[in-house]
């Protein structure tokens, strides 16, 4: 697939998702115990043989980089690299405006892999794709850009690109987050949005970004700019992501867009819940990532308690003691004492929590420290004078934070 390049967009400054991406961009922040946001897509990319992939950074990108250089470094065989490129002002001294323009200061490293297609992903959503059938739809089709798209309920179509398509899949109407999202003809509770996940022509790529470029009225983001200007004058065509079918798997497609509290932590509840729509065990689509170096989980009983786990992720390093766990997700390294309950909650990792805690609808940040008998998640009243609580009531303690000392 030498072909083909991937940039990834990962400048995602995520404010709905704060305090969570107060100290990170919103790819990098962990999800699903092991994980980080970004892996997803770098997955969906590696698992479909392409390994030529810049992931492009802006905001707060340390984490991202640390992430990606240990658990992403292929670096050094030829031909194959993935390669976090930090935003560098190379078109003046302004940072990336919009996603189009984060594209556009970088046709430099386009121009030195010479691709025919150019992959360009966001990084913030949670998914499987086999990307080789959406580049042989963009083939078969003779796009100049595929555009992949997804049902999504009517009420949620106002977050999205929504798209209206012919019988053959091309696209015949585009419009940015709509305040009116149009219904999918013939069913009107679903609107088909974009996925934020586009294939070009590497010739058309540069001619629409350079282009885009000198007009000063743009916002120079794809969503906005280029797809509405482009699609009804060139074959555009949407590819439909209800028909992918990634190896192994048993269930349907999944895709969340992980963009607030409430939709991370229920993504998270996703995972734990009694039959899983999104699988972390399939064996020919493995999900790689930067695994530290850390015991396994350790589960003890104590005199007074039982270690008592269930419809639970606990990941590496994890040390619990006669606690119990219920539908919750555990990052590394969390060290639960005994007599503690945590329920529909999300751990971080390097979590401390002391004896005798009880823990309820909480996601708790890194390197977080709770003093023995705290109690979150019972009265939102007073959660809400110290920590953050979102809309349907789920509690955020930040990053670092020591709480009941
Ligand atoms: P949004 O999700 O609102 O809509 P945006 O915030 O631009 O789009 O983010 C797209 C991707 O680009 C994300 O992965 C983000 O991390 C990254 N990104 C944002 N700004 C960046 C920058 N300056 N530099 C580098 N990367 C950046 C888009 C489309 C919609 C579509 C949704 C699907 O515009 O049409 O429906 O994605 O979620
Ligand atoms: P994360 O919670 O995203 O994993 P960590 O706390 O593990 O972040 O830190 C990862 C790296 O990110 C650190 O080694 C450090 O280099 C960087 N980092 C984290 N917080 C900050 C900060 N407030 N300012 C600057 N760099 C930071």
């Amino acid at each position: 697939m030498a072909g083909v390049l991937a940039m990834i967009l990962a400048g995602g400054e995520g404010t709905r998702l704060q305090p969570l991406t107060v100290t990170r961009s919103k790819p990098s922040v962990p999800f699903g115990g092991s994980y980080r946001l970004i892996d997803f897509v770098l997955n969906n990319f590696v698992n479909s043989d392409f390994l030529r992939i810049y992931v492009l950074t802006q905001f707060k990108s340390q984490s991202l980089y640390l992430h990606m250089k240990k658990g992403w470094n292929v670096s050094g065989i030829s031909g194959r690299f993935i390669d976090p490129i930090p935003a560098q002002m190379r078109m003046g001294k302004r940072w990336y405006d919009g996603t189009a323009d984060a594209i556009y200061q970088n046709l430099g490293f386009i121009e030195l892999t010479a691709p025919d297609h150019v992959c360009i992903f966001g990084s913030d959503h949670i998914y499987k794709m086999d990307i080789r059938q959406m580049l042989d739809f963009h083939k078969e089709k003779h796009a100049v850009l595929t555009v992949a798209a997804i049902r999504v309920p009517i009420a949620e179509g106002r977050k999205f690109g929504i798209i209206e398509v012919d019988a053959s899949g091309r696209m015949i109407g585009f419009e940015e987050k709509p305040v009116h999202p149009k219904p999918i003809p013939g069913d009107p509770d679903h609107a088909l949005a974009s996925m934020g996940n586009y294939v070009f022509d590497t010739h058309t790529l540069f001619s629409e970004l350079t282009a885009d470029a000198e007009n000063e009225a743009s916002s120079h983001d794809f969503g906005r700019d280029i797809i509405p200007d482009l699609y009804p004058r060139a074959p555009v065509y949407v590819y439909d992501y209800g028909t992918n079918k990634v190896e192994g798997e048993k269930t349907g497609v999944y895709w969340r867009d992980v963009g607030n509290i409430d939709t991370y932590w229920q993504a998270h509840m996703d995972l734990v819940s009694d039959n899983p729509p999104f699988s972390l065990y399939n064996r020919k689509w493995p999900l790689h990532t930067y695994y530290p170096p850390v015991p396994p989980a350790t589960f003890i009983d104590t005199p007074e308690h039982r270690a008592n786990i269930s419809h639970s992720l606990i990941s590496a390093g994890c040390y619990i003691q006669g606690s119990t766990i219920e539908r919750s997700v555990l990052g590394f390294r969390c060290n639960i004492a005994c007599g503690s309950h945590i329920q529909d909650s999300v751990l971080l990792g390097d979590v401390k929590i002391g004896e005798g805690c009880r823990l309820f609808r909480t996601i708790i940040d890194k390197h977080v420290e709770i003093a023995p008998g705290v109690v979150i998640g019972e009265n939102l009243a007073l959660d809400r004078e110290r920590f953050t609580v979102s809309e349907q009531g789920i509690v955020v303690v930040p990053k670092g934070a020591r709480i009941g000392f």
